[in-house]
């Protein structure tokens, strides 16, 4: 029984009563500026400059003294920190040029982050394959389409000794992107130093472990929420007791950022999160003065420039507050916020892909100048694929030539002390504190995202995105604006994921084959037995087994013994995309079609949109629902992590006209074949069949051969891509 959302259709009365947002306070400027600017603008009046941005503040034109009369004086390095963690900042200590990467076997990822390193990067950050993610063995069934594809594939501690092979864990500090299996991941690595002789004390780095924004955005939890808030704390124990130097988690902001949220909902989510952490880890016991100065946090940095410089800045002066008012904490460190950012993946394009060096520079000056500790910047192929050589190599270097040729860091926060920057710190702040009141008025965080209402709040807000791009209100160039009427092609790093599992399979097979198999069956049988009981340290058992030579899935399984495997519950929004686009021809054009084809058929087009795979990035998917369903479509939409078979079930189930798979994490080859064979054998060969998402130029005609019908790559219009579809079906039903 699959969980399928069938949406209704807005009527076109909903339609029409869903109005754009407009300017609610009166602005003010002052007197003197105002009848200069009123001069020039020949008596139109300045507060037509005001842009209203997508967290609903008023961005004036010019700033004064008056915009910030309770300007109060302060220092970086001081409670509440707004201006830095540290005192002296970059002038002492350059932040770290942290890239996150990770993709095929080990030994390849070793080689690639050892030359990064060699040439100027400071910092590890592993990317995990998705199979990997969510506690599945390279072996199993339903990730033939993953391993290896978008990060690296880990199934024992002889994967993850290869990772490191080389690089000394007491020098280098290595931040590791894991949430659902943390447990085996987090074990494996301990072992990994063990065996290096590196003392854990020693060991510094960062563990993600952030599954709350799992559940709102990045969807690659394992467990229900309530053991997997059970896994935090226990690795929070076991943490502050043994490992000093190691932050606990990485409270992320970033995913939710990329999934649409605008930067008022990003903070005040991300730092609710944080909250709640806190919350579990004292009521598990723990004092927030041995927890909360190993906290750390990680931001999206998109391109509204100013706006992420005053999100950082709020973020440091709002969770000093927070963490005062709510725990009353002795050490100073406990207040201060210290975080890792990464340009935001979202914001390019692969339309003239070399613009996005462009923005990813600006993007990491606004990290900087907003004082971040630790920095990504995302490559220019990042929507084709993952970096290659030579776009890893130029996303290094412009951390390089920020922090050596431009002095930026000579100064700790620079805006200080701006009209501007001061106003919009405060505008984020009352913005983020309004919307966390209400999570509190919930609950808190935990209980707000069992209700929906983050995830909601999201993808409004990113079907109101692409609505504004759509229609050209938002300009991206290269998309919207001054297309190329030539794109070439770019290189782009090819894995073989056919490969890569046999070799991986082949890992797995030795270690089984070597191993002291009564010695791994006690280490599992403990860790079963502690999810049954809620005795025993959970991270302390996984550290055992992985001695034991225990694989990533079967320590993930002997906990799924007790907890399952959780199914998300999920809903599209409705109305947001229509709301921004309103008015405008082309979006009444489809709707009166989709009223025609209804009228000559007996029903609306019907389409199924689908995820397949271990892939959760779904706010594609998501907004291609809402739109369609905002123009007339019926939309279902099938949930995450689904087989070929399993899609071509729910095509026939609900006798579909059309399947759209949204594809992120590089399984579209393996994946849409198996699909269009699946459909076939379900007798549903006449189904279209169409695919979109971070899908390279050269894997199009592939596609096509093996019976994709279209292919939408990302900067697509949805209008557009519904025009295509409704020509496809209309071809096929006549
Ligand atoms: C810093 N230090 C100073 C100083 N500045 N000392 C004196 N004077 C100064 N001016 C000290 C710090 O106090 C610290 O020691 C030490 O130097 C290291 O500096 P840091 O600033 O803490 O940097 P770093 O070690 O890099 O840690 C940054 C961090 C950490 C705290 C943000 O959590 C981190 O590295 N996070 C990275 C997370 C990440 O890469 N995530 C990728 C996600 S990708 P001490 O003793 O005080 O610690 C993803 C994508 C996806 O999620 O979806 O797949
Ligand atoms: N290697 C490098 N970067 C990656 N990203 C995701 N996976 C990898 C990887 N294996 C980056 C992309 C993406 C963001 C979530 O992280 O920039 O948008």
């Amino acid at each position: 029984s699959l969980n399928r959302t069938l949406l209704l259709n807005l009527t076109k009365q909903n339609l029409q009563n869903l109005t754009s947002r407009e300017i609610s306070n009166k602005i003010t400027f002052d007197p003197e500026w105002e009848k200069e600017a009123k001069k020039e603008l020949k008596g139109k009046d300045p507060e037509k400059l005001v842009w209203l941005s997508p967290e609903s503040i008023e961005v004036k034109p010019v700033y004064g003294p008056n915009d910030i009369p309770n300007y109060k004086k302060e220092f970086p390095g001081i409670f509440p920190f707004t201006r830095g963690p540290k005192a002296t900042m970059y002038t002492v200590k350059k932040h770290t040029i942290r890239q996150y990467a990770g993709f095929s076997t080990a030994e390849e990822s070793n080689a690639f982050y050892r030359k990064n390193l060699a040439a100027g990067q400071t910092g590890l950050s592993v990317a995990f394959s998705l199979s990997t993610h969510r506690g599945y063995d390279s072996d199993h069934p339903r990730v033939s389409g993953d391993v290896g594809m978008a990060g690296v594939a880990i199934d024992t501690i002889e994967d993850m000794k290869k990772l490191f092979d080389g690089i000394p864990l007491n020098k280098m500090s290595v931040s590791m992107t894991m949430n659902g299996a943390v447990l085996p991941i987090l074990g494996m690595f301990i072992v990994t130093g063990e065996e290096q002789g590196v003392d854990k004390k020693l060991l510094s780095g960062t563990i993600q472990n952030d599954i709350l924004k799992e559940f709102m955005v990045r969807n690659t939890f394992i467990y229900p929420p309530l053991p997997s808030m059970r896994i935090i704390s226990d690795i929070m124990g076991y943490l502050s007791k043994n490992m000093p130097k190691y932050n606990s988690i990485s409270i992320s902001g970033y995913h939710m950022q990329e999934a649409g949220a605008d930067n008022a909902l990003e903070l005040a989510f991300t730092l609710a999160d944080g909250i709640e952490y806190i919350r579990a880890a004292v009521n598990a016991g723990l004092d927030v003065d041995s927890v909360a100065p190993r906290f750390s946090f990680f931001f999206g940095i998109g391109m509204n420039f100013y706006m992420e410089v005053a999100k950082l800045r709020a973020a440091r002066r709002l969770w000093a507050e927070l963490v005062k008012k709510n725990f009353s904490p002795k050490k100073e460190r406990s207040m201060m916020l210290r975080t890792h950012c990464q340009t935001s993946g979202w914001s390019l394009t692969e339309q003239d892909p070399y613009n996005n060096i462009i923005r990813t520079t600006v993007e990491a000056m606004a990290s900087m100048l907003g004082g971040t500790q630790s920095l990504h910047t995302n490559s220019f192929d990042e929507a084709v694929g993952l970096p290659t050589e030579f776009s890893a190599r130029i996303a290094r270097n412009t951390q390089l030539i920020l922090q050596e040729e431009t002095h930026i860091c000579n100064v700790a926060d620079p805006w200080g002390g701006s009209f501007m920057m001061e106003k919009l710190t405060d505008d984020l702040c009352q913005k983020a504190m309004e919307i966390i009141n209400e999570i509190e008025q919930l609950g808190g965080m935990a209980k707000a995202v069992e209700s929906g209402m983050p995830k909601h709040r999201i993808e409004e807000a990113a079907a109101r995105k692409q609505a504004r791009i759509d229609s050209g209100l938002d300009t991206i160039v290269g998309v919207n604006k001054f297309r190329l009427e030539k794109e070439d092609p770019l290189e782009v790093r090819v894995i073989d994921n056919t490969v890569v599992r046999e070799s991986q399979i082949k890992g797995i097979e030795k270690v089984r084959a070597e191993r002291n198999s009564e010695k791994a069956k006690k280490a599992l049988e403990a860790l079963t037995e502690s999810a049954r009981s809620g005795n025993g340290n959970l991270l302390e058992l996984s550290v055992e087994a992985a001695r034991a030579r225990c694989t990533v899935g079967e320590i993930s399984d002997a906990l799924a013994k007790v907890w399952g495997r959780f199914q998300l519950k999920d809903s599209v929004v409705q109305g947001s995309y229509a709301g921004e686009y309103l008015n405008k021809k082309e979006f009444q054009e489809i709707i009166d079609r989709v009223d025609r084809f209804k009228e000559k058929y007996g029903r609306r087009p019907r389409i199924l949109v689908a995820k397949m795979g271990q892939d959760g990035h779904d706010r594609g998917a998501k907004v291609i629902a809402s739109g369609f369903s905002d123009l007339g479509f019926d939309v279902d939409v099938g949930p995450l992590f689904q087989t070929p078979d399993e899609v071509a079930r729910s095509a026939v189930d609900s006798d579909v006209h059309v399947v759209g798979i949204s594809s992120l994490a590089a399984g579209h080859r393996t994946l849409m074949p198996q699909l269009v064979k699946a459909l076939k054998k379900e007798g549903a060969g006449s189904v279209v069949v169409i695919c979109g998402g971070v899908i390279p130029i050269q894997d199009y005609q592939f596609l096509y051969d093996n019976g994709v019908n279209l292919v939408f790559g990302p900067g697509t219009k949805i209008t557009k891509a519904a025009n295509d579809v409704l020509d496809m079906i209309e071809q096929r039903v006549d």
